[in-house]
């Protein structure tokens, strides 16, 4: 089918089932995380009736005394207002309503490891599940979690045929729609939007919609347009999954190739830095960047659900995984290479932190480690390539001094002030690319240290300014 455009539209004015003719008033939103709690906030505040319904007890109660448990801009004053005006309510149990959308999380099974990870399944199951008993004629069923080819017709649909009531059904074509009244309809909307801009994205992006049928693609396509203005495509629930999958794994391989280029430059002596920069010229040229790493909650997980629908066509997809999953411990490598060469650089004011030999041996170092989140200026640790570094650079015991002035979780080492993490360090070693970080200044900092090395794995500082306050700096790609 060719993509359409939508018109707009509001609970007010609100979509119909087709078959009824009844409108889509109230809707239950599964799962309130970085998807379901925005896309619940923005449908009330669109006028619907909204009930987001989260396992976790401690989401619903923190909800429910007005505070937001994730960190996003603009967030947590949508959904104060959402839940001010009675059109978001929170609860921990689904209840009847006009259409269903899934947004729980579909991490890599615990169990399933190498060679080949798989996702787990289980929340979007066990989501389905609980809404069978709930489930009425001309209901809209909408999956937006990311989940493997073919889980919609194969894994939802079945669940949701428990009820009794069959699901809209024929081949997805640009045929007529002929909606039956005991019928439900079902629907793959993946969300596609950045952490970090989730509510500007929610509204502007473009949205892809799969539907099990035509009618079920229209139906979803009614109910998003109330406050999408990007453009909305129609195609089957299939299709759909894919293009969420394969938009992922094209960034995540891309970013793999920006990484073996970190590798191949550090062999040659050059600067991929500079490289990318030259190479990215050429008018159809877009190389991204390299790094410690790919984290989060997608990029660094959507890949293998290509694979494991079809692990022996995918060795490209595969081996960029890997190239990205290896990251981390290069630059461990990079940090004790750091520490080893010689004692350049100035050596810091004596102090009662200085230890007795702190260049003789790995384990005297003391080692700032700047950034845990996976990207700049986020507090999300999911899947973070820093927190693979960290575990490396213990491992080597070192003494570790973190700091991540947007992260507020327990870990094994206290986190610290960014001033309190440097002092006495016998090496910055950056992580992530947080504006903090990027406007760190060698002048502040060098004083503090013991020894001035800094290892980035980001290409974030001005190399010709600290290499002027007399620090040691190695920056990844750059041999
Ligand atoms: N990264 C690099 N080099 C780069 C770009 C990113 O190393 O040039 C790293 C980041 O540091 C981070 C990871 O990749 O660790 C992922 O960051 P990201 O900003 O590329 O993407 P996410 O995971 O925050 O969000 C992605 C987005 N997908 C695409 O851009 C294709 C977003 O639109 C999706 O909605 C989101 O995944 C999702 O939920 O699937």
């Amino acid at each position: 089918m060719t993509a359409s455009q939508h018109s707009r539209t509001s609970a007010q004015n609100a979509p119909q089932d087709l078959g009824t003719r009844a409108p889509l008033h109230k809707i239950c939103v599964l799962g309130l995380g970085y998807i379901g709690l925005p896309t619940a906030a923005m449908f009330a505040s669109h006028g619907f009736q909204v009930v987001g319904v989260d396992i976790n007890e401690r989401v619903v109660e923190t909800l429910n005394q007005s505070e937001v448990h994730i960190h996003e801009p603009g967030l947590k004053t949508l959904v104060q207002a959402a839940l001010k005006t009675g059109n978001l309510r929170v609860a921990r149990q689904p209840e009847p309503a006009d259409v269903f959308i899934i947004a729980v999380p579909t991490p890599l099974s615990p169990v399933s490891g190498p060679p080949s990870p798989k996702a787990d399944l289980s929340y979007v199951i066990a989501a389905a599940e609980s809404i069978v008993p709930h489930l009425r004629s001309g209901n809209l069923i909408i999956l937006e979690s990311t989940v493997p080819p073919r889980t919609t017709v194969d894994i939802l649909v079945p669940i949701l045929e428990r009820s009794g009531i069959g699901v809209s059904a024929g081949q997805f074509s640009s045929a007529p729609v002929h909606p039956s009244t005991s019928t439900l309809y079902v629907a793959h909307c993946p969300e596609r939007v950045l952490p970090g801009r989730i509510l500007e994205e929610l509204v502007c992006n473009d949205r892809v919609i799969g539907g099990v049928d035509q009618a079920s693609a229209e139906m979803a396509k009614a109910l998003y347009a109330s406050f999408v203005e990007g453009e909305i495509f129609l195609t089957d629930a299939t299709t759909a999954e894919m293009v969420k999958l394969m938009e992922n794994t094209y960034r995540d391989v891309n970013i793999a190739l920006a990484n073996e280029f970190a590798l191949v430059a550090e062999r040659l002596g050059i600067n991929v830095w500079e490289a990318i920069e030259l190479a990215n010229r050429h008018p159809r040229v877009n190389i991204l960047k390299p790094g410690p790493g790919v984290g989060g909650h997608c990029l660094a997980v959507d890949p293998w659900f290509i694979v494991q629908v079809a692990p022996e066509v995918t060795p490209l997809i595969q081996t960029a995984r890997r190239v990205n999953d290896s990251m981390p411990a290069h630059v461990v490598e990079l940090v004790k290479r750091a520490l080893a060469e010689g004692k350049t650089g100035d050596q810091g004011p004596e102090t009662e932190d200085k230890l007795p030999s702190p260049v003789s041996g790995p384990p005297s170092h003391r080692i700032a480690v700047l950034g845990l989140a996976y990207k700049a200026n986020i507090n999300d640790l999911r899947e973070s390539p820093a927190l693979r570094v960290v575990e490396g650079l213990a491992a080597l015991s070192y003494e570790l001094r973190l700091c991540d002035p947007h992260v507020n979780e327990a870990f094994p080492w206290p986190l610290l002030p960014l001033l309190e993490a440097v002092k006495g360090a016998d090496c910055l070693v950056l992580l992530t690319d947080h504006a903090e970080f990027t406007a760190l200044r060698p002048q502040v900092v060098g004083p503090l240290m013991r020894h001035r090395r800094v290892v980035d794995a980001r290409g974030c500082i001005k190399v010709q300014e600290w290499v002027a306050e007399g620090f040691q700096v190695m920056i990844l790609g750059d041999g």
